[in-house]
């Protein structure tokens, strides 16, 4: 499953981003420190491919791909050390596979900001120089304890030394762990470091503001690679309380653009480099996420570790491809179902019945 964790300075707009994303009611206030406890929850994927495929199959019930994700308290300077409340809820999103940075452009007065007013450009140093430091710990403490074992001539404990120590001269530097040599990430990824997971920035906007804020944050993302997203948090947060069709007509209108959700799932799927496979069985129309180059009985086994391990086959066909048949049936009958073994990678868009011995 995706898991994208929210990250940013106090009132940001961090929980008004999760309340859009999941619609849960959860605390939003214009003073700092709102959320304490993290909010954990659960946005499904939007796919318009799913009802088009419950048409060809009759099903009765569509299952849509979910994201998990968690809001927790904002960061300030110092975080790190145990400032504020930020330490202690970073380890929260230390599980997720990606993080999701909230810059806030919106000018509100009456919304506090802790650094005196906004200016997304040095908010973004702070926040990530707060990741860097909660790392830097990490990795000095986990240096600090296989020292000894690597001084012994344990080959793991040196390898994994070496390692710390690059990870150690990056991080100090300023550099995000996702930045060193892959054979380093691998060595280090039970750490989990908070810089080794991919990240996009959510600027989160006034209603009609154009002030260069968005430009602004482009330059410094392009610099480091790092997707920009941008949406006015308190919009989305309220488009959700009108029925569809008006909030459709809204968006048009005000020239707003994807809703936030789809926009978090996209960059997300591009991030970890997600494909979606479909499932149609027991009346039921399912959509699942993989991360690409999965192959068959790996993918069975994410729907149930049986599956895979009694794997025997894959039955295939392309999404496009059933469209244009218009149904299982005929697409068997026409034979263009295919046959495929363990070594299949599963394709984006591939609808799969998987045979296995139970
Ligand atoms: N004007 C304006 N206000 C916003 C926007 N997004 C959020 N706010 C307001 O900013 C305040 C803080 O929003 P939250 O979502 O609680 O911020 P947070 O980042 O979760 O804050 P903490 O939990 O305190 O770290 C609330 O009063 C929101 O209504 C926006 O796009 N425009
Ligand atoms: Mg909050």
């Amino acid at each position: 499953m995706l898991s994208v964790g929210i990250v940013g300075l106090p009132n940001a707009g961090k929980s008004t981003l999760f309340r859009a994303l999941t619609r849960a009611r959860v605390a939003v206030a214009p003073y700092p420190f709102t959320t304490v406890d993290p909010n954990t929850g659960v946005a499904p994927v939007p796919d318009e491919r799913l009802e088009v495929l419950a048409g060809l199959v009759a099903a009765e019930r569509v299952v849509p791909a979910t994201v998990r994700v968690v809001d927790i308290a904002g960061l300030v300077r110092g975080a790190h050390r145990g400032e504020g409340l930020g330490n202690r809820f970073l380890a929260h999103v230390r599980e997720m596979a990606a993080l999701l940075h909230v810059v806030r452009a919106f000018h509100q007065p009456q919304v506090v900001h802790v650094e005196g007013s906004p200016d997304p450009v040095r908010d973004i140093e702070v926040v990530e120089t707060e990741l860097l430091l909660a790392d830097l710990e990490t990795v000095q403490r986990r240096a600090e304890r296989i020292r000894p074992r690597a001084r012994t001539g344990d080959t793991k404990a040196r390898e994994e030394l070496s390692a710390l120590e690059q990870a150690e001269e990056a991080l100090d530097a300023g550099r995000p762990a996702r930045f060193l040599p892959r054979e380093v990430r691998q060595v280090l990824r039970p750490l989990r470091l908070l810089t080794d997971k991919p990240v996009a920035y959510v600027v989160n906007v006034g209603e009609g503001q154009q002030d260069g804020a968005v430009e602004a944050v482009k330059a410094v993302a392009r610099a480091r690679d790092v997707p920009v997203l941008v949406a006015s948090l308190r919009v989305e947060e309220e488009l959700l309380d009108l029925p569809e069709e008006e909030a459709r007509a809204y968006r048009a209108e005000a020239g707003l653009g994807e809703e936030v959700l789809a926009q978090v799932v996209r960059t997300g799927y591009r991030l970890l480099d997600l494909v979606t496979f479909f499932t149609t069985e027991s009346r039921e129309v399912r959509a699942w996420p993989v991360p690409r180059g999965t192959r068959a009985p790996q993918a069975a086994g994410v729907i149930h570790t049986d599956m895979e391990r009694g794997f025997v086959r894959a039955e295939v066909i392309g999404f496009e491809e059933l469209v244009r048949i218009g149904s299982l049936q005929a697409a068997r009958d026409a034979g263009r179902i295919r046959l495929e073994g363990r070594d299949y990678e599963v394709q984006e868009g591939d609808v799969i019945t998987f045979r296995f011995h139970t």
